[in-house]
């Protein structure tokens, strides 16, 4: 295994077989928070009847997870918006003060993805807070501190179809519903595998260098797409700013699990922990299929991102 991220030895740590039997066909892309002594994670779930719900896993130590007997009871779109959603997936925990505010792709069977916001302070009660976007933008990820005085996060607008070329943008919002003043962000790079579509993984970790931002490189071929973890170093204070960016990715699809399922090989996150020991654990959705743990310090994670690239091309960033 190349992967800077090591893989937890009992991967995948969950899959569809610890829900109860026969509720769905797939888990995957799991947000992540630590909540009151525990680890939990909202997991996508594949429901048999159509539609993705969410529903929540729990553990002690961050290895060993349980699911709740339940689904998670998750808010109903006001009528107003006239936006029916079918689906809510891959959904991104922020914290910021007592409250736990959660971006995901509200998904419509016949129209496509925008991107909603939840909030919740116990994981129990989920409360709607707005439906936050167009038609076809997701992979929202709220930053833990307003910039400038304003709410900031990632969002990553389509420009085409699926397979067209898109990458991270910046928006603001003084209220979390209306949001502008767009900025282009992160970009795919020349020679690189993310040098076609890339979106926002985990919301960013406040860093001493900056900004820590773990995101997806999309690498499309003949049959299909490579999704891969990738990082990138911002600025603090103006942190559309790339200071740094790994050279290579931190994971992609080596096992099993992570090449063959729903979508072969797909490693994908949303959430990434940084612990008080200095590591981060990434959780994430393996081919679209099950869940699981990669690790690496915080400080290698880093000193990738300054790697002197050794590739003979020259390159150009976009
Ligand atoms: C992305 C999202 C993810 C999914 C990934 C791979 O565009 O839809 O939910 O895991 O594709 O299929």
């Amino acid at each position: 295994m190349t992967s800077l991220l090591k893989r937890y030895e009992k991967n995948p740590i969950l899959t569809v077989d610890d829900l109860p039997p026969g509720v769905g066909f797939y888990i995957l892309n799991p947000g992540a928070v630590k909540y009151n002594g525990e680890y939990l994670l909202l997991v996508d779930v594949f429901h048999r009847e159509g539609g993705i719900i969410l529903w929540i896993a729990r553990s002690k130590n961050g290895y060993d997870f349980k699911f709740d007997p339940a689904p998670v009871d998750w808010p109903k779109m006001p009528e107003f918006y006239c936006w029916q959603e079918h689906g809510c997936y891959d959904p991104r925990i922020t914290k910021m003060g007592d409250e736990y505010f959660i971006f995901y792709g509200s998904h419509n069977n016949d129209l496509g993805t925008r991107i909603a916001l939840v909030k919740t302070r116990d994981f129990m009660k989920f409360e709607h807070v707005a439906l936050t976007s167009e038609l076809n933008n997701r992979n929202a990820a709220l930053f833990p501190e307003k910039i400038n005085g304003m709410y900031c996060r990632f969002e990553r607008p389509f420009s085409g179809d699926e397979f067209s070329p898109c990458y991270m943008w910046m928006s603001f919002s003084r209220d979390l519903e209306f949001w502008g003043r767009h900025l282009e962000s992160i970009k795919p790079r020349p020679c690189h595998w993310d040098h076609q579509k890339i979106g926002a993984g985990a919301p960013p970790i406040r860093i001493k260098e900056g900004w820590l931002e773990i995101y997806h490189g999309v690498n499309p071929n003949c049959s299909g797409s490579t999704y891969m973890l990738y990082a990138a170093i911002l600025d603090y204070k103006e942190p559309w700013k790339v200071i740094a960016r790994s050279k290579y990715p931190l994971l992609f699809p080596e096992t099993e699990y992570e090449k063959n399922g729903r979508v072969r090989n797909v490693v994908f996150t949303c959430n990434a922990i940084l612990e008080e020991n200095g590591m981060v654990k990434v959780y994430y959705g393996a081919a679209d299929s099950c869940i699981g743990l990669a690790e690496a310090p915080l400080e290698e994670i880093v000193k990738s991102c300054y790697e002197p690239y050794k590739y003979t091309h020259e390159l150009k960033e976009r």
